[in-house]
């Protein structure tokens, strides 16, 4: 009997301690929903299932997008995007550079797919030697002719005559009808494609470019965490004649609809006259990230139409880059443009090269600081500066 009651009591103090244990356990788990509903304590707050998106320094990435050397991104998580090129056939070699750049500074570790489009059905050799410098998936898809050649409405005489005042006067492209059509089809149409219909986000790169440092981080998973819609890395004026009537155009749109012109826009990038005049500032569309449903959205479907209607494209020669430049100016908020300081970037003769000496070193990069073109006399950085975060 004795020797029974001694087993009771060490059972009661077993089970003690262990109910003493779990109420321990569950004080301190992180999991406050299970104490919610173990102890009733409706209303307690709960803390954030993830950390809440701190805005980065000026001219830095945030930290935890980045990958350690060795890293691989397979198995972490990966935007909704696509690498885009509009090429020829006879930009295959310039279109390998270009590929076998960013795979080296940024796409080996990725894995993003790539996405070519051509007016023309690219050829089997220009699609095997494009495959060729990526292990990442590769579609090529041709472009509707609707989306790309120039529409029956515009009226050619007109659109003739225009062409051959502009190569006249030797203003770039002026006489090509080939480069209007990339113009168009650039601001308008390229995310209509079916291939880029299942992504949202978009990095478009040219035949020949060339990127300077080393891209730790996802920019793709930046500007999704960040509430980014558009970014840039060089801004610069556009070709004055190319442009006679676009902002007469833009400010006719904006009395017609001031409901998408948004609170805190960068109307200072595009004017210094309070949106009486614009300053020819863009900035420069051979490289973009960006967020397709902003172009495919009702601000800029409406403002791309309207435009289209202009004739603009065709009377003139209005770029791609001023009206995305434009739109993202206007309908987005400035803080929703980002400028990523650490993609050192180049096209033609100007690329922009990491300012920042510690961004330059940690990027290895291969630019001269130096020769950024941030604060040429041609770029327009300094307008961003203005007004940017
Ligand atoms: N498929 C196709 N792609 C084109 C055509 N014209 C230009 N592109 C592409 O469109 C993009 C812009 O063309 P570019 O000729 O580089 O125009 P740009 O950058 O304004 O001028 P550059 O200073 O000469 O580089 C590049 O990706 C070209 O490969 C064309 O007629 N057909
Ligand atoms: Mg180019």
């Amino acid at each position: 009997m004795k020797r029974f009651t001694r087993c009771g009591i060490i059972f009661v103090i077993v089970i003690t301690m262990m109910l003493f244990s779990v109420l321990l356990l569950q004080y301190n788990s992180e999991d406050f929903s299970l104490s919610e509903s173990s102890f009733g304590l409706a209303g307690v707050a709960r803390p954030q299932a993830t950390e809440p998106n701190i805005a980065p320094p000026l001219n830095s990435t945030s930290n935890n997008l980045e990958l350690n050397d060795g890293d691989t991104p397979f198995s972490s998580r990966h935007a909704n995007a696509s690498i885009v090129m509009l090429a020829r056939n006879s930009d295959l070699e310039g279109a390998r550079k270009s590929i076998l750049q960013l795979e080296a500074r940024f796409n080996h570790r990725f894995q993003y797919p790539y996405v070519f489009l051509n007016e023309l059905e690219f050829t089997e050799d220009f699609k095997s030697m494009v495959k060729s410098v990526t292990n990442a998936t590769v579609e090529f898809g041709i472009i509707p002719s609707d989306h790309w050649n120039q529409p029956d409405w515009i009226d050619e005489v007109q659109a003739s005559q225009a062409r051959k005042a502009m190569a006249e006067d030797g203003v770039k492209y002026g006489g090509s009808v080939a480069y209007r059509n990339m113009c168009r089809f650039n601001s308008g149409f390229f995310f209509k494609h079916e291939l880029l219909q299942k992504y949202r986000w978009y990095w478009r790169v040219e035949p020949n470019v060339r990127f300077h440092c080393d891209i730790n981080f996802d920019p793709f998973l930046y500007m999704e965490d960040n509430d980014k819609v558009y970014s840039f890395t060089i801004a610069t004026y556009e070709i004055v004649e190319t442009i006679s009537s676009l902002w007469t155009s833009v400010k006719s749109f904006m009395s017609l609809h001031p409901e998408f012109v948004v609170q805190n826009n960068s109307m200072n990038f595009l004017s210094l006259t309070w949106g009486r005049t614009y300053n020819r500032c863009h900035f420069w569309s051979n490289f973009e990230i960006a967020d397709m449903e902003f172009w495919r959205g009702p601000a800029y479907s409406s403002f791309f139409d309207y435009l289209d209607l202009k004739g603009g494209f065709y009377y003139e020669r209005w770029g791609d880059a001023p009206v995305h430049s434009i739109a993202a100016s206007l309908f987005a908020r400035s803080d929703q443009i980002h400028f990523f300081e650490e993609i050192g970037y180049q096209h033609d003769d100007w690329s922009h090269c990491p300012l920042n000496k510690e961004i330059w070193e940690k990027g290895n990069c291969d630019c001269s600081r130096d020769h950024s073109f941030d604060y040429d006399d041609s770029s327009c950085k300094k307008f961003w500066d203005r007004i940017s975060h």
